[in-house]
């Protein structure tokens, strides 16, 4: 599971040396939020890379993504790592339990939270009040979606989150337009602690070039169909074959029930022929090469509730 890599929690528990550390930033920095609110369009623009994907509907982000961002402010270098995670709901299935257990290692990591809302939010009784208990660390509370209201509504929204939870600071921004981002960044720099880097330099996330693919295959599934089919499907990658000339890749979609397959398919095949090749041609943006890929549906009854597949699929360690 993505976390502070275990050498660097040692060399934290080491004294502090004389003069103390100042020519280095780096720190851990969790985006939360409910569903639907805009994290994972945010990690983008933050990260400056298309890492999560996004869709108008709830509950896309499924894991914890790190992303990566190395650069330099105010000539002192630094090393952001952003981590992207599922909103946070009630769970109703196992998968729900692990993905706010993603949640919650992500926070307990935190050097900065930013705890993304809307402003069609209530502050009052808000879901993620009790998690926000389990860091110490600096909250910014990120006011998203603001390019859907109007600045008085804003203004009185702040208010109201600065009543509830007296954040570190409140930045009203919107992720989609890229307005204020500045702003939101420079909250986060002057609050991120010296600290050598944990990363390489070359390093962008935690996940690998597979599991890339399965969530490009899953946003088509989440831009393509309706209702629960969103929800009962995940993509499994049984092949990631890496050529001079192109990468060929091989995905189970598994569902949970028969009459789901055939939606999936549709009728001779034209939905599934339309995921996919919607599906080839980001990954062939994203990985910057020609895809082949071949995709089979397979029913894997309550995959959502049973333990062994869901380690299986990353869902646990
Ligand atoms: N109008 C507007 N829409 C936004 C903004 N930011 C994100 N959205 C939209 O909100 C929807 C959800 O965005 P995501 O980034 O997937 O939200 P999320 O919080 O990661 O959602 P989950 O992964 O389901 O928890 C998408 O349709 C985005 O385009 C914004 O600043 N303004
Ligand atoms: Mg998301």
């Amino acid at each position: 599971m993505a976390g502070k890599p275990y050498f660097c929690k040692i060399m934290e528990e080491q004294p502090e040396s004389n003069p103390p550390f100042r020519n280095h930033r780096a720190g851990f920095v969790s985006i939360i939020g409910k569903p639907n609110v805009g994290k994972s369009t945010l990690m983008n623009v933050l990260v400056g890379e298309r890492m999560s994907i996004i869709t108008s509907k709830a509950q896309t982000t499924r894991h914890r993504i790190l992303g990566i961002l190395n650069g330099k402010h105010e000539d002192i270098p630094f090393q952001l790592v952003y981590s992207d995670t599922p909103g946070v709901i009630k769970p109703a299935y196992k998968l729900h339990d692990s993905m706010m257990t993603f949640v919650k290692g992500s926070l307990e990591d935190a050097d900065v939270v930013l705890f993304v809302t809307e402003v069609g939010e209530k502050a009052a009784e808000h879901e993620v009040l009790p998690l926000l208990k389990r860091t110490d660390s600096p909250i910014i509370l990120v006011l998203n979606k603001i390019d859907l209201s109007s600045d008085e509504e804003v203004t009185a929204k702040m208010a109201e989150w600065e009543n509830e939870i007296h954040p570190a600071a409140i930045i009203p921004i919107s992720a989609l337009e890229q307005a204020n981002i500045a702003t939101l960044f420079d909250g986060v720099i002057t609050r991120l602690p010296f600290h050598p880097p944990y990363f390489d330099e070359d390093e962008l996330t935690d996940k690998p070039e597979r599991f890339f693919a399965s969530e490009i295959i899953r946003e088509k599934i989440f831009l393509n169909y309706r209702q629960e089919i969103p929800y009962s499907s995940e993509v499994m990658i049984t092949e990631f074959k890496e050529r001079d000339d192109m990468i060929v890749i091989r995905a189970e979609i598994l569902v949970e029930r028969k009459s789901q397959k055939g939606i999936i398919i549709g009728e001779k095949g034209e939905m599934l022929k339309k995921v996919g090749t919607q599906a080839r041609l980001d990954l062939e943006e994203f990985f910057g090469k020609k895809v082949f890929l071949e995709q089979h549906v397979k029913v894997e009854p309550d995959w959502r509730s049973k333990e062994n597949k869901l380690r299986q699929l990353g869902y646990q360690e």
